[in-house]
């Protein structure tokens, strides 16, 4: 640190310096985030000095998450957002944690029960039999195509990821998931919204597996959570059977109207148009959290609350303030029209993509694509090509553009900070390469 502190102009000549090398979301389609609403911009700002981890200190900032969480439980077809629980989390990875850490503790309290139990048929002179403590390690089941933050989660909280397989949708396929489920499970994940290609996993089957194993579900929704909900009942691209125009899709169901769904997680800093960090997780109601949360909770003798339960201390009232902001703001009808441009634009995406004879990998079912570069004769040289082409993308033409894990492909996320003419550049950039 420098000993005498630097003028104002010359720290913002600096930061100016600084902020040129980011980017200003010009040319991006690898992102999931995009520019926030100048509404979300100026509550941030305003509630810049609070914090939501010292409740009494910010009652004010307190009542907006509160009304954040019922807002979100109401657009989450909760069918009593009242009842529903929750808090705002930096984002997708620490709701995905906290949600699995609530899995593990409802299990072991359920272990301890058990031992309990025991120990009075011991006591009673019952059978030995009964007496099997489960040592093995507690297991999560989830889709191979879930997001790389259950990675962590299984380090962190030190449980077995069991990776259930994927049908050519790359959907998530419920047999394989019941049959993955043993005395060791914790619960179940979905994804309303996958990462590298879209889709939602059937939520609906499931929902069943869920309450027919007694087992918590949590749905990962941090993208899809703020597109679903605003897509239109009859929207071409989610019938996929070719027949657009005439026929009606159902409303995808990956939320609390199904009643094998314990929790949530969505992300405001993604589709929602809010400010970085903004995540949300909601349970759907205290009892499917119940005694996992005395694990967690903690005495705050020296703070405004005398306990608290969630996994950070200090968490920024800005965000908060940000999210509830424009969610108001916005209302139903301003993320109906946020979703429909960025199909509107996934749909030119789709036309554009024939004139070069390229086609998505799958029929995009929201504001993902992922593209196919390659012949698909060979695996690694798919994978080396779509390589070089992402890199060309950007050195060359100055494109932000994802590449993903599960096929050779390049992915674009259509957000609302795209128009249709950058996505008509860009592909005729791509096409020069691809012909070069
Ligand atoms: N769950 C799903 C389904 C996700 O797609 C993501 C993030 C997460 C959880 C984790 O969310 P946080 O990163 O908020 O903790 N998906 C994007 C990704 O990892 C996040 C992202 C956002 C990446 C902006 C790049 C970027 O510029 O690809």
């Amino acid at each position: 640190m420098n000993e005498k502190g630097v003028s104002e102009k010359e720290l913002f000549d600096e930061l100016c310096s600084f902020s040129n090398a980011d980017t200003n979301f010009k040319k991006v389609f690898s992102s999931m985030c995009t520019i926030p609403h100048p509404i979300a911009v100026a509550a941030q700002q305003q509630f810049s000095l609070s914090n939501i981890g010292d409740p009494g200190l910010f009652a004010g900032t307190c009542r907006m998450e509160t009304e954040v969480i019922r807002m979100s439980a109401s657009m989450l077809n909760h069918p009593d957002p009242k009842s529903a629980v929750g808090h705002m989390t930096s984002g997708g990875t620490e709701s995905n944690i906290e949600a699995v850490l609530h899995m593990k503790n409802r299990f072991l309290n359920s272990i301890s029960d058990a031992e309990n139990t025991v120990e009075n048929a011991t006591e009673n002179k019952l059978n030995n039999n009964n007496n099997r403590v489960n040592q093995s390690k507690p297991n999560l089941i989830l889709p191979k195509t879930s997001h790389f933050s259950f990675e962590k989660i299984a380090n962190l909280l030190d449980i077995d990821l069991k990776k259930a397989d994927i049908d050519s949708n790359f959907k998530v396929i419920p047999e394989s998931v019941e049959s993955l489920i043993d005395e060791n499970t914790i619960g179940l994940i979905g994804i309303a919204g996958n990462t590298e290609f879209g889709f939602c996993d059937p939520i609906d089957a499931l929902s069943e597996i869920a309450l027919r194993h007694e087992l918590p579900l949590h749905v990962d929704a941090a993208f899809g959570g703020f597109v679903y909900p605003f897509l239109p009942e009859s929207d071409s691209t989610e019938t996929g059977d070719g027949n657009e125009n005439k026929s009606k899709s159902k409303k995808v169901k990956f939320a609390f109207d199904l009643p094998g769904v314990t929790s949530v997680s969505i992300d405001p800093h993604k589709m929602g148009r809010s400010v970085i960090p903004g995540g949300i997780l909601i349970f759907k109601n205290e009892s499917v959290i119940g005694s996992s949360l005395d694990k967690i909770k903690v005495r705050t003798p020296y703070l405004t609350s005398k306990y608290q339960s969630t996994l950070t201390g200090t968490r920024p009232g800005s965000s908060v303030a940000a999210t509830y902001a424009v969610m108001k703001h916005l209302g139903a009808e301003g993320y109906r029209k946020n979703v429909a441009y960025c199909m509107e634009l996934t749909n030119h995406f789709q036309n554009e993509l024939k004139k070069i004879d390229l086609q998505p990998y799958i029929k995009p079912k929201i504001n993902i694509i992922t593209v196919s570069v390659g012949d698909g004769k060979n695996k690694a040289a798919d994978q080396e090509k779509t390589e070089k082409i992402r890199a060309q993308l950007l050195e060359k033409y100055g494109w932000n553009v994802s590449a993903t894990k599960t096929v050779p492909a390049l992915r674009f996320v259509l957000m609302p900070h795209v128009t249709k003419e950058d996505i008509t550049t860009m592909l005729s950039d791509l096409k020069e390469l691809l012909n070069a």
